[in-house]
This record gives structure tokens, sequence and C-alpha cells, in this order.
């Protein structure tokens, strides 16, 4: 019988982008226009339009969810893909490579306990602790004072920063199908 190595054949053929970008396919679970990606379980769609934190949580939740939740170094490996996407290319340079996530201090910006808190309405308003993060090295500083919002900041590292609320950021909304 003739035995494929799987983890042999990945290093002889790595995944292309082409690939990459077929594992984000379209489902019907997924909100319209969202994109599914079997390794999380989760729904994406990248809102390039630059907005407050705030407005751009809203903008997520009029839409049946949230800004993302960066809870796992597998969800991390994720976002740095969809960041590569070729038919993202375009919304990415506008945005930066960076968009807003679902993190905020507890009570910015005098008490930066960080958490994920994904909806706006007052019926769905939790905080989830953060047990996993990926700060940028000298992060979160709340700079000048006035920082307590968390954007997911790099290509290559999907890692983070704090910045105002003001700052003006795409967002990237994320539905949890599990
Ligand atoms: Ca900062």
């Amino acid at each position: 019988m003739e035995f494929h190595d799987d983890a042999k054949l990945c290093q002889l053929y790595p995944p292309s982008l082409a690939a990459l970008n077929k594992a984000f396919r379209k489902t019907a679970e997924c909100p319209s226009d969202f994109m599914y990606d079997h390794q999380t379980g989760k729904c994406y769609k990248l809102i390039a339009k630059k907005a407050t934190w705030l407005d751009s949580r809203l903008a997520c939740n009029a839409l049946g969810s949230h800004p993302v939740i960066a809870a796992s170094s597998s969800d991390t490996k994720t976002l740095i893909n969809f960041m590569e996407l070729p038919s993202l290319a375009t919304n990415m340079t506008y945005c930066g490579y960076t968009f807003w996530s679902s993190g905020m201090g507890f009570s910015p910006p005098t008490n930066l306990t960080y958490v994920w808190r994904p909806y706006a309405t007052k019926s769905k308003d939790v905080y989830l602790p953060m047990k996993y993060t990926n700060w940028d090295l000298t992060q979160p500083d709340n700079a000048g004072g006035i920082e307590g919002f968390v954007h997911i900041k790099a290509r290559k590292s999907a890692n983070w920063n704090d910045l105002p609320n003001s700052n003006l950021l795409c967002v990237l909304c994320e539905v949890d199908m599990d």
C-alpha cells in the first residue's frame, strides 16, 4: 500500500496564495460578504472604511458581527494569512494593513486592564478576559495617557498596539460559528 507523507508533501509543495485564498472560502452559513475560515471556524469581513473604534464596533454589530477577537496563536496565524489574501490586497493597502479589534481597556484611559468587549448594545455587552495576548514589543503603552483601544497592527505578525478611540482605522468584523 502506498503511504502519503502529508508533512513531506507540504514541504515540497508549500501552500500557494491561491490555496490560502481558497481556504477562506465563502459559505452559506456566514453572513453575506463574510469569508469562512475553517481553521478558526469564524467568518471574517474587512470593512475598508476608516472610523473610530466605537463607530467601527457599531458597524460590525450592525452586520450581526463584532470586531475581531484574537484569542489564540491559531487566530493570529489566520489573521496573518488573511492580510495576504490577493483578493484583499487593494483594501488592505488602503487600510495600511491594520484594523481595529474588539480589545479595549476596562475603563480607558485610567484603567487599562485589557478585555474583549465585542458588543455595544447593553443586552449583549460582555467583558471577555484577554487570556492570550500578542502585543508589539513596547505595547500597550497608553501613549499620552489617552489610549485604551486595541488594533491589529502589522503584516507578518498581526501583533497589537493600543491607540485612542479617535484614531481612524478600518475594522475586521468576525462571527464565531462554533
Ligand atoms: Ca500604544
